[in-house]
């Protein structure tokens, strides 16, 4: 396994939208591998290949206490939303570090995926899983956290970040 390297807000490239992976081939396994072992380095609960300067459909999360549950969801997608009543969660992000803004998701969705094994998935999902895959799935579509508060406070942390050169 290897340790990839994090793209920082306001890095150009987090605003790539990604590929469909289609195939889950070895390159995809071994990319999931080191994104999860990217991500515990990091104390993460969630990490999208964007972050890791790869644009394909993947993104991986563990949000058990002992982290010992990982998951990975290659070409994932809300399907349905089950509960569209909002709820908010004051949200992180490994590319904006130091920073939790709140942000209101639907509260229950349902997402289609295809796991390792190259098997079709379905999905119901609520509570901060609901809230990780979302924000996971907005990495893959080149959208941030950010760009659900206010400009104001968006630039002070584009600022901050450009300083401290994280
Ligand atoms: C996405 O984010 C998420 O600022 C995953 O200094 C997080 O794992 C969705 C992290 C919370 C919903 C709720 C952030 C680590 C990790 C930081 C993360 C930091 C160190 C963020
Ligand atoms: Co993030």
């Amino acid at each position: 396994m290897s340790l990839l390297k994090i793209l920082i807000f306001p890095d150009p490239r987090l605003r790539t939208v990604a590929e469909p992976v289609g195939v889950v081939d070895e390159s995809i396994k071994k990319l999931s591998e080191d994104m999860l072992e990217t991500m515990y380095e990091g104390s993460g609960i969630g990490l999208a290949a964007t972050q890791v300067n790869i644009h394909k459909r993947v993104f991986v999360l563990d949000i058990s206490p002992d982290k010992t549950e990982p998951r990975v969801f290659v070409d994932p997608e809300i399907v349905e939303i089950l509960n569209p009543e909002k709820k908010s969660y004051s949200e992180g992000c490994l590319s904006i570090p130091g920073f939790y803004e709140e942000v209101k998701r639907p509260s229950k969705v349902k997402v289609s995926f295809t796991d390792l094994n190259g098997q079709r998935q379905m999905d119901e999902i609520e509570d901060l899983m609901a809230v990780v895959v979302q924000h996971e799935i907005d990495h893959l579509n080149g959208k941030l956290m950010v760009d659900f508060i206010s400009s104001v406070k968006r630039e002070m942390i584009r600022k901050k970040l450009l300083k401290s050169k994280v």
